[in-house]
């Protein structure tokens, strides 16, 4: 399979994440693709190839302008007022309060954020547009092809919807190469994620679309971040009503019960028969992770990437989560050769 990777990811180098009432390093680090890029080259997966530059239009096709002008802007204008530290949202338009876009970077912080732990730093933009061009590239393969690409994308993206940032995401990934597969033809795409948290953002922007359909298992909201969104009774809406997806699952899940939401996923999507389908890969479901409750062992990321591959379709891995740092490279590349040796 073939992987593209930016070594600019390198450019996101938070310092700081607020985390139990601390600022702490950011789970979210660069050694995390550093490890998933020696263990593809270390089981030979395929090619490694650096991204094209692709232009800001179809970023511009999920996002707002408003909200790609703030991510752009917002260090230096954070820097302009003097600022010690990294940016960090304090104040968010919540029940009752005007949702006016703020002059002040204090408020534009606020007004985007959909969490307030991912400080922006500087080089976070850089590294959030290579992290598109990644699955830009990887995406424009795989609709050529017709085959499998892996977009080793840092930073994330699933968190992030048309106009909001957070949970270590700036620009939605999975979103923008869903939409460039719609844009190049495809007349359905399937998005399904397996990332231990709820990709907010990307149902979000597909909620009320009957073209892209969404599927997501995650930790139940009531127990785990986003904890806004993610139930399911979120079916979707007007014409998008019946494509949205979600399996919520409790504390101390293992591989049984999360293969079953799998399997009911996966018939959801046979029977709507997508042109594509992107993944939405996080291993943040393995037992060790730090900040996730799910019990998936390495061997079980090895069972469904096998699962994914019988539904036989051209398909676009995007790298999202997983924080167990030292094992992130095997668990990843094991839903990549599990899903190779179909
Ligand atoms: C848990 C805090 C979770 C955000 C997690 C974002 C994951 C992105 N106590 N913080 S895949
Ligand atoms: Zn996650």
């Amino acid at each position: 399979m073939l992987t593209v990777y930016s070594s600019d990811h390198e450019l996101r180098n938070a310092k700081t994440e607020l985390y139990g009432g601390q600022l702490v390093p950011p789970f979210e680090c660069p050694e995390r693709v550093q490890y998933v890029l020696e263990r593809v080259i270390q089981v030979g997966l395929g090619e490694v190839i650096p991204p094209e530059d692709f232009s800001i239009d179809p970023i511009y096709r999920i996002h707002d302008p408003g909200f790609i002008e703030f991510l752009q802007g917002c260090w230096a204008e954070w820097q302009a007022e003097g600022f010690k530290g990294e940016a960090i949202p304090t104040v968010v338009p919540t029940r009752g309060m005007q949702q006016r876009i703020p002059n002040h970077i204090d408020g534009k912080l606020g007004y985007y954020a959909m969490a307030i732990e991912t400080s922006i730093s500087e080089g976070t933009w850089p590294a959030a547009r290579a992290s598109a061009n990644v699955a830009l590239t990887a995406q424009s393969r795989v609709n050529q092809s017709q085959d499998a690409a892996f977009a080793l994308c840092r930073p994330p993206g699933h968190h992030a919807a048309g106009d909001l940032f957070g949970g270590y995401c700036f620009i939605n990934n999975a979103a923008v190469s869903a939409q460039a597969f719609i844009d190049q033809g495809a007349r359905r795409v399937a998005v399904l994620d397996v990332d231990f948290h709820h990709g907010n953002g990307t149902q979000s922007i597909f909620y009320d679309r009957e073209d892209v359909m969404f599927l997501s298992l995650h930790g139940d909201p009531k127990e785990a971040f986003p904890h806004f969104l993610g139930y399911n009774d979120e079916l979707g809406a007007g014409i998008g009503e019946g494509f949205n997806h979600n399996y919520p699952l409790g504390p101390n899940t293992g591989y049984d019960v999360w293969q079953t939401a799998l399997e009911h996923a996966c018939n959801k999507i046979r029977n709507y028969a997508p042109d594509a389908l992107v993944i939405s890969l996080g291993v943040d479901t393995f037992e060790h992770d730090p900040i996730s409750f799910f019990k998936l062992t390495s061997d079980d990321f090895k069972r469904y990437g096998g699962l994914i591959a019988a539904l036989n379709l051209p398909t676009l891995f995007i790298m999202e989560g997983g924080y167990a740092v030292e094992e992130i490279g095997l668990n990843t590349v094991n839903v990549l050769s599990g899903f190779e040796n179909r």
